[in-house]
């Protein structure tokens, strides 16, 4: 008697965490700013990742100033982005990296330094976001949309914004060419590029609070079916 007495009182649980979950959907949003760290971090406790960019003679170098590899975050729910910062809305975001020059870069004349996609994860979207998420002149325009997609990068420090929707899987990558190139993005005879690859790790949270509350409704549902 006790059991069966308690079974469905659990399962309504479970019902109404669901249904919470999903009325949030349908409530009006707090507007925010995006975050270095993603979802609604503080800037202070998520450090800036630079790809340092040097040059050694007639070839380019380039390296991951730490190896911490960045998370994307989504927004929890309640909270959304406003303007050109609206395209991250329901994506995992993070943009801790941030191509960052070393003294020494000769470049050509008439020329400049182009960042190619050689690879990347499909789901994996990068937004020109600007040093610091649209407010040092980011619009987020997508960028690196195809393999072969450059950017031409300034060679003043650059954090782009990466999404993902939903994310899927356990990480998530991006491959870089890195030269100097002509004004038709070509690249100019006689250097040699660098190559370097970006990686992150989507937060499991978001993903994880929706699947345990489905997997406790089934496993109540099949407790009772018993
Ligand atoms: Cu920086």
């Amino acid at each position: 008697m006790y059991h069966r007495f308690f079974r469905p009182v659990k399962t309504s649980i479970a019902i109404a965490m669901l249904l919470t979950a999903t009325a949030c959907y349908g409530a009006i949003d707090i507007a925010t700013m995006p975050r270095r760290g993603g979802g609604l971090t503080d800037n202070n406790d998520f450090p800036m990742v630079h790809i340092m960019v040097s040059q050694s003679g007639t070839t380019l170098s380039a390296m991951t100033g730490t190896h911490l590899t960045p998370t994307l975050r989504a927004l929890p729910n309640g909270y959304m982005f406003m303007g050109d910062a609206s395209v991250l809305n329901n994506q995992a975001y993070n943009f801790q990296y941030g191509w960052s020059a070393m003294a020494g870069i000769d470049v050509p004349a008439g020329g400049h330094v182009s960042i190619k996609l050689l690879d990347k994860s499909p789901a994996l979207n990068a937004f020109a976001g600007g040093a610091y998420g649209g407010m040092m002149g980011g619009d987020y325009a997508p960028i690196w949309t195809n393999i072969g997609d450059t950017w031409d990068w300034s060679g003043a420090m650059s954090h782009n914004t990466y999404g993902v929707l939903n994310p899927t899987q356990n990480n998530y990558f991006a491959t870089y060419e890195v030269y100097f190139a002509d004004v038709n993005d070509n690249a100019i005879p006689g250097y040699t590029s660098a190559n370097i690859t970006l990686n992150f790790v989507p937060e499991p949270m978001t993903l994880s609070m929706f699947a345990f509350g489905v997997a406790l409704l089934k496993r109540r549902r099949s407790a009772i079916m018993a």
